[in-house]
């Protein structure tokens, strides 16, 4: 059990190669704090983005998923006040204006309308999910300068860095006595109130990683978060984000909408527990498996092979379910389905493709366990080392893209183009439909690579694209540490 940690210097947290950047962010955000609020900060929290190894899409099946926190992150400046209830934000890019509410008390905590995109929202997120929890009937009022610098959009969870920060904000301005562990699990809920049913991968590696490991979570049957050291290569490891530049929109609706694939995943496990005779219904494939298994001498992955088996003879239709056959597959009858799994997060569709989703997930859980052999036991010849995760990499992609719908054009000719220019695994990362891909490559080669996928995507596609931005759509990374709080400046 470890409480969230307070730090007085950087180091703790951040690589030495980037503590003086980080160095000046912070000032400049202590600076801008005391002219907006005129008053000096009592603390500042952080939370990372993540980029996810492997393992797309499987954390709401209770699949584990092996992400790492990124050296990008959302940081909040915060001071408190006894004298009211009110939470002002206001974020050091103009893009998103100030903003101002206040408690509504220990019923309600505060109205989220998540009917527009707000940024504010993604604050209430964390504020609410805390204050649920912490039930005070007079929390303190918050003053709070928010600045994040992991792109929007992108797959590398900038929306669970901010609400993660949000709620770590609440526990500390309130000194209440939370473990990572708690704010993690209490973020995960919280972030649902934004409208997406998401899993729990995002909020986990935020929190809970370490520096320089990735970070094996699993859900089912609760929580768990084990740091995983990566192998050690000659020349060593380099994991490269590249960023499509296309902006994931997870609320879209009809077929490319993230909610679907839930419904399409938790329908798909109440069909297979009526098949398999399981003593309950289960909802996600995880409990589905432990449920079948129970008891039997079977390893995890001769487990996943044998329901990829299954997963084809229950889901014979390959073009898709409508509502009325998944009621009859699941023995659940069509109201109820609608009512479980389609109200609070509506879907537009009249197909639900559960043989393919089923096949990616149980596949996509296999190769997470696949990819942690490898990192467990190494083989000692490095070219081996990048050929069997590269390959997992590339099998993920290859999955993703056929089989889960997640991908886009411009992800499959990102991933390609990395594989051309040498990269021995490259996939999408987060949720897909645009945003990020992560590319696995030899660090000696990471300027080449680097240089030469800016000339083949970048120019082609964004050829105004320069400088910075430039350098932002495209960058190596190292596993970072998860959230902290900074007091003492
Ligand atoms: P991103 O794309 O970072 O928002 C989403 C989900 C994850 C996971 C991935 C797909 C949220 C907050 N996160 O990540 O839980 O399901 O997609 O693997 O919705
Ligand atoms: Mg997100």
């Amino acid at each position: 059990m470890s409480y969230i940690p307070t730090y007085d210097s950087l180091d703790a947290i951040y690589d030495k190669s980037f503590v003086a950047k980080q160095g000046a962010r912070y000032q400049a955000l202590l600076d801008k704090f005391e002219q907006t609020y005129h008053r000096k900060p009592d603390f500042i929290a952080r939370s990372p983005g993540r980029v996810n190894l492997i393992g797309e899409h499987i954390d709401y099946c209770g699949f584990g998923v092996l992400p790492m926190a990124v050296d990008r992150d959302v940081v909040m400046a915060v001071a408190t006040t006894n004298d009211d209830t009110k939470v002002r934000v206001a974020n050091v890019n103009s893009k998103y204006p100030a903003r101002e509410f206040d408690y509504e008390g220990v019923e309600k905590i505060v109205t989220i309308d998540d009917s527009s995109l707000e940024w504010s929202n993604y604050f209430k997120c964390g504020y609410k999910g805390m204050l649920e929890r912490a039930q005070l009937q007079k929390p303190k009022g918050m003053f709070v300068l928010v600045d994040g610098n992991v792109p929007a959009g992108s797959g590398l969870s900038s929306s669970a860095a901010f609400c993660c920060t949000s709620a770590l904000t609440v526990i500390t301005a309130n000194e209440l006595k939370m473990t990572k562990q708690e704010l993690t699990e209490i973020a995960i809920v919280a972030e649902r109130n934004v409208g997406v049913n998401s899993g729990g991968m995002d909020q986990s590696a935020s929190v809970l990683s370490e520096q320089g490991f990735a970070l094996h979570v699993e859900f089912v049957p609760k929580l768990k978060a084990v740091p995983v050291k990566l192998p050690e290569t000659q020349p060593k490891l380099a994991f490269v984000i590249a960023n499509t530049l296309v902006t994931a929109d997870k609320f879209v609706t009809g077929p490319r909408n993230y909610n679907l694939r839930v419904v399409e995943t938790k329908v798909g496990a109440l069909c297979l527990s009526r098949a398999l005779k399981l003593a309950k219904p289960v909802d996600t494939y995880k409990e589905v498996c432990d449920a079948y298994f129970a008891g039997q001498n079977i390893s995890q992955d001769e487990q996943l092979k044998k329901m990829l088996s299954v997963a084809d003879q229950v889901f014979t239709n390959t073009t898709g379910y409508t509502r009325s056959e998944m009621a009859e597959l699941s023995g659940v009858v069509e109201d109820e389905l609608v009512k479980e799994y389609m109200t609070r997060f509506p879907v537009e569709t009249d197909v639900f493709r559960l043989h393919q989703r089923a096949i990616h997930v149980f596949g996509e859980a296999l190769r997470v366990i696949q990819f942690g052999n490898v990192c467990a036991n190494p083989p000692s010849d490095s070219d081996q080392v990048y050929k069997q995760l590269g390959g997992l990499m590339n099998q993920s992609q290859e999955s993703c893209s056929k089989l889960f719908n997640c991908s886009c054009p411009e992800l499959d000719e990102l991933t390609a183009l990395a594989r051309e220019a040498g990269a021995e695994g490259s996939r999408l990362t987060g949720a897909g439909w645009g945003g990020c891909t992560v590319s696995l490559v030899r660090e000696d080669q990471v300027p080449e690579f680097i240089a030469t996928i800016k000339e083949k995507y970048y120019k082609k596609h964004f050829p105004e694209l320069t400088g910075d931005e430039l350098d932002d759509a495209i960058l190596a990374t190292k596993p970072c540490s998860g959230s902290a709080v900074f007091s003492g400046f």
